[in-house]
C-alpha cells in the first residue's frame, strides 16, 4: 500500500477538462517536482500552478491537495485537473510515473480507501451502482447504500447476534444457571427478528438485478401487428422502421427505455411467422432467440381482428418469465376476445400509460422498497446474506430440538460472520481483490 498511485479519472477523449488522481506518499513530492518548489499547499487547497518536467511546459493546471487522513483513500492525494486533451493528460501521467509514482489497478482507490477504514463495502461498491444508474430509482438506492444505510442495519443486526452470543456464552460458563422458560422465548424471538430482516433484505435482491442491470424484455407478434410502433411509442422516439407491408423488421433492435423508473432492454424482433424468405427466416430465429432470453415477454397482437388461429403459436414460459399482451390498434375497435390484454393504440397513444402501469404492477410490489429509498442488495451481498439466512435457519432448529446451547452458539457465530462479510468484514482478500477488479481505472 505504500506505492503511489496515478491514473485519470475522467473519461479518455477530447473534453474541457481532464483530471488525474494521485494517492499515496509521495503525491505531495511528485507535485512538488512538477509544480516548482515553492509548492507548499494548505489541505483541500486548489492552486493555479504550470507543471514542467525536464524544463518541459506539461500543462496550466489546477491542484488540490487532500492530506490524509481527510481524502477519499485516507492517503495523502493530489488531483490534477488539466486540459482536457488526451495527449496532455498523457504525458503529466508519463511525468508522474517517470518521479516514482506506478499506474493504479482497477478499481484501487477505492480498495484503499476501504483498507482505510474509509467506508465499508457497501459502500465502496455503492460507487460503482452511482456511476452506472441508468434511472432515478437506482440512482436513489445506490445514495442510500453509499451514505451507508444498508451497513448501519446490518451493524445493528450484528449488534444483536454478538448480544444473543454473549447470553449463550454465559450460559455455557454457568450451566447451573437455568435458563427459564421465558428467557428461550425471548431469545427465539430475537433471533427470529433478526433473520425476519435477513429475509426482509434478501426479498430486495430481485429488484437489486432489475435496477442494476435492467429487464430484458422483448417484444412479439405476427407480422403487421404494430410491435415496431410500440417499440417507437415505449422509446418516445422513431427508432424502428414503421411499414403497412408485413415483414419490414428483419432483424432483432434493441434499445434501453426507463418505464417508471424501471430500466427495460427492449428488442424488437421480426413476425414469427413461416416464411421462405431466407432473410425473414433469420430474423424470425433471432427473434426465438431474443424470446427465450427475454424476462419479460410482450406479446403484440393485433386487437381489432379476432384472435389468429395459432399457426405460430408461442411457446410455453418458462417460471421466470413473465407476459403481457397488448391488443393493439384499438383505435380501429377492439373484437371482444382480447379479455386478459391490454387494449391500446400506438397510433393514438391511448392505453400507454395503463401499459406502462402493467408492466410496473407485473414486476412485483415495489412500495416497500420506495419506503427504503430503493435500497437494494447486490449479487456479492445476497450470497452472504443467504448463508447468514441458512445459519440462522439452523440456529433455529437446533433451539427447536432444544440442543446443547454450543451447538447453537456455533450456528449464531457463522451468522454473524456472514453478515460481517457483506460490509467486508474479516472477508477473504483474494475475493476483495476480485471485487475491486471490477471497478473501473480510476476509481
Ligand atoms: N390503426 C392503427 N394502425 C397501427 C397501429 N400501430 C401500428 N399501426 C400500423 O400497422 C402497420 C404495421 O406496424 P409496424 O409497427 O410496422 O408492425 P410490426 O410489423 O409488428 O412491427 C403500420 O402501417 C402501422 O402504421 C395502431 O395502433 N393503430
Ligand atoms: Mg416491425
Amino acid at each position: 500500500m505504500s506505492d503511489t498511485i496515478i491514473a485519470l479519472a475522467t473519461p479518455p477523449g477530447v473534453s474541457a477538462l481532464a483530471i488525474l488522481r494521485l494517492s499515496g506518499e509521495a503525491s505531495l513530492d511528485i507535485a512538488r517536482k512538477l509544480a516548482g518548489d515553492g509548492f507548499e499547499p494548505v489541505p483541500r487547497g486548489a492552486y493555479h500552478r504550470t507543471l514542467r518536467h525536464h524544463q518541459v511546459r506539461l500543462d496550466d493546471v489546477v491542484l488540490t491537495y487532500w492530506k490524509n487522513p481527510h481524502s477519499f483513500t485516507g492517503e495523502d492525494a493530489i488531483e490534477i485537473t488539466c486540459h482536457g486533451n488526451p495527449l496532455i493528460a498523457q504525458n503529466i501521467l508519463a511525468a508522474c510515473l517517470a518521479l516514482g509514482a506506478r499506474p493504479a489497478l482497477p478499481g484501487e482507490f477505492s480498495q484503499r480507501a476501504f483498507l482505510n477504514g474509509k467506508m465499508d463495502l457497501t459502500q465502496a461498491e455503492a460507487i460503482v451502482d452511482l456511476i452506472q444508474a441508468g434511472t432515478d430509482h437506482a440512482l436513489a438506492g445506490a445514495q442510500a447504500m453509499q451514505e451507508g444505510k444498508l451497513g448501519a442495519g446490518l451493524q445493528t443486526l450484528r449488534t444483536e447476534l454478538i448480544n444473543l452470543l454473549a447470553h449463550l456464552e454465559a450460559h455455557i460458563d454457568f450451566p447451573e444457571e437455568d435458563i427459564s422458560p421465558d428467557t428461550g422465548q425471548l431469545f427465539r424471538n430475537k433471533v427470529q427478528s433478526v433473520q425476519a430482516e435477513v429475509k426482509r433484505l434478501l426479498a430486495t435482491a430481485p429488484y437489486g438485478r432489475i435496477l442494476r442491470e435492467g429487464i430484458a424484455t422483448v417484444i412479439v407478434g405476427e407480422p403487421n401487428v404494430g410491435k415496431s410502433s410500440l417499440l417507437n411509442a415505449l422509446l418516445r422516439e422513431d427508432r424502428a422502421i414503421v411499414s403497412p407491408s408485413p415483414g419490414t423488421t428483419r432483424d432483432t433492435i434493441e434499445a434501453e427505455c426507463n418505464i417508471r423508473g424501471i430500466r427495460l432492454r427492449l428488442i424488437d424482433t421480426a413476425g414469427r411467422r413461416k416464411t421462405d424468405d431466407a432473410i425473414e427466416a433469420e430474423g424470425v430465429r433471432r427473434a426465438e432467440q431474443a424470446l427465450a432470453k427475454a424476462r419479460l415477454i410482450i406479446h403484440v397482437i393485433d386487437g381489432h381482428l379476432p384472435p389468429p388461429a395459432a399457426a405460430f403459436p408461442l411457446p410455453p414460459l418458462r417460471p421466470d418469465q413473465l407476459k403481457i399482451v397488448v391488443a393493439n390498434k384499438s383505435d380501429l375497435g377492439l373484437h371482444s376476445e382480447h379479455d386478459d390484454a391490454v387494449p391500446a393504440s400506438t397510433q393514438t397513444a391511448d392505453g400507454l400509460a395503463a401499459l406502462e402501469t402493467r408492466i410496473e404492477q407485473i414486476l412485483g410490489d415495489t412500495r416497500s422498497l420506495e419506503e427504503t429509498g430503493w435500497l437494494t442488495i447486490n449479487a456479492r451481498q445476497e450470497a452472504c446474506l443467504q448463508r447468514a439466512n441458512a445459519s440462522l435457519d439452523l440456529a433455529m432448529e437446533a433451539m427447536n430440538r432444544q440442543d446443547p446451547p454450543e451447538l447453537i452458539s456455533t450456528d449464531l457465530r457463522a451468522a454473524l460472520q456472514a453478515i460481517g462479510e457483506v460490509v467486508g468484514l474479516a472477508t477473504n482478500e483474494d475475493i476483495l481483490d476480485q471485487l475491486f477488479k471490477s471497478f473501473c481505472i480510476g476509481k
